[in-house]
C-alpha cells in the first residue's frame, strides 16, 4: 500500500456515507488515501494529534467532512498549512446550511476551501484533491483530462435520450 497523500477526516461515523463519495472518486484516481473519525468538539485533542501525524507522514491534502455546527474543518486549518477542503454535511435540521455556514466563514488568514452541501459537495472534493495533486503529477493529469471528457460525452448520451423520448411522444 502506498503512503496516504489524501486524509478524508469526518465528525462521525454516521457521516460515512457521504464522505464515501470523496473516497470512491479518489480511487477512482488510484490516490492513496486514509480515513479517519475524529471530531472538532468530541475529540479536539485526537483531531490536533491527528493533523500534527498527517504532515509528517506526507499526506499533503485534508479534506473535513463535518455537519451541524462544523468546525472540523476550520480546526484542522488552525494547525496546519496544508490545504484543507472542507464538505458541510446534512446531518442537522438545518439541512446542512449551518454547516455550510460554520465551514466557509472562516476568519481571514485561515482559509478553508468550501465545497457544496452533502454528496456533490464530496465528490467535488475528491476531484480537487486530485487538480492540486495533478500539478505535480502527469499521469493524473491525463486522467483528468479523459474523467472531463467522459463527463461531457455523458451529456450528449443523456441528452440524445431525452430527445429521441422526447419526439417519440410528440409524433402524431
Ligand atoms: C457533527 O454532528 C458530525 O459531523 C455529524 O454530521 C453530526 C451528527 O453526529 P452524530 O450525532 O451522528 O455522531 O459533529
Amino acid at each position: 500500500m502506498s503512503k496516504p497523500l489524501v486524509g478524508i477526516v469526518m465528525g462521525s461515523d454516521s457521516d460515512f456515507p457521504i464522505m464515501e463519495e470523496t473516497s470512491e472518486i479518489l480511487k477512482q484516481f488510484d490516490v492513496a488515501h486514509e480515513i479517519i473519525v475524529t471530531s472538532a468538539h468530541r475529540s479536539p485533542a485526537r483531531t490536533r494529534n491527528y493533523v500534527k501525524k498527517s504532515e509528517k507522514t506526507g499526506v499533503k491534502i485534508l479534506i473535513a467532512g463535518a455537519g451541524a455546527a462544523a468546525h472540523l474543518a476550520g480546526s484542522l486549518a488552525a494547525e496546519s498549512i496544508l490545504p484543507i477542503i472542507g464538505v458541510p454535511i446534512d446531518s442537522s435540521p438545518h439541512k446542512g446550511l449551518d454547516a455550510l455556514l460554520s465551514t466557509s466563514q472562516m476568519p481571514g488568514g485561515v482559509p478553508v476551501a468550501t465545497m457544496g452541501i452533502g454528496k456533490s459537495g464530496a465528490r467535488n472534493a475528491g476531484l480537487l484533491a486530485v487538480q492540486i495533486l495533478a500539478l505535480e503529477d502527469p499521469k493524473l493529469h491525463s486522467k483528468l483530462v479523459q474523467y472531463k471528457k467522459y463527463q461531457a460525452k455523458e451529456v450528449e448520451i443523456k441528452s440524445r435520450k431525452i430527445q429521441a423520448t422526447h419526439a417519440r411522444n410528440n409524433k402524431d
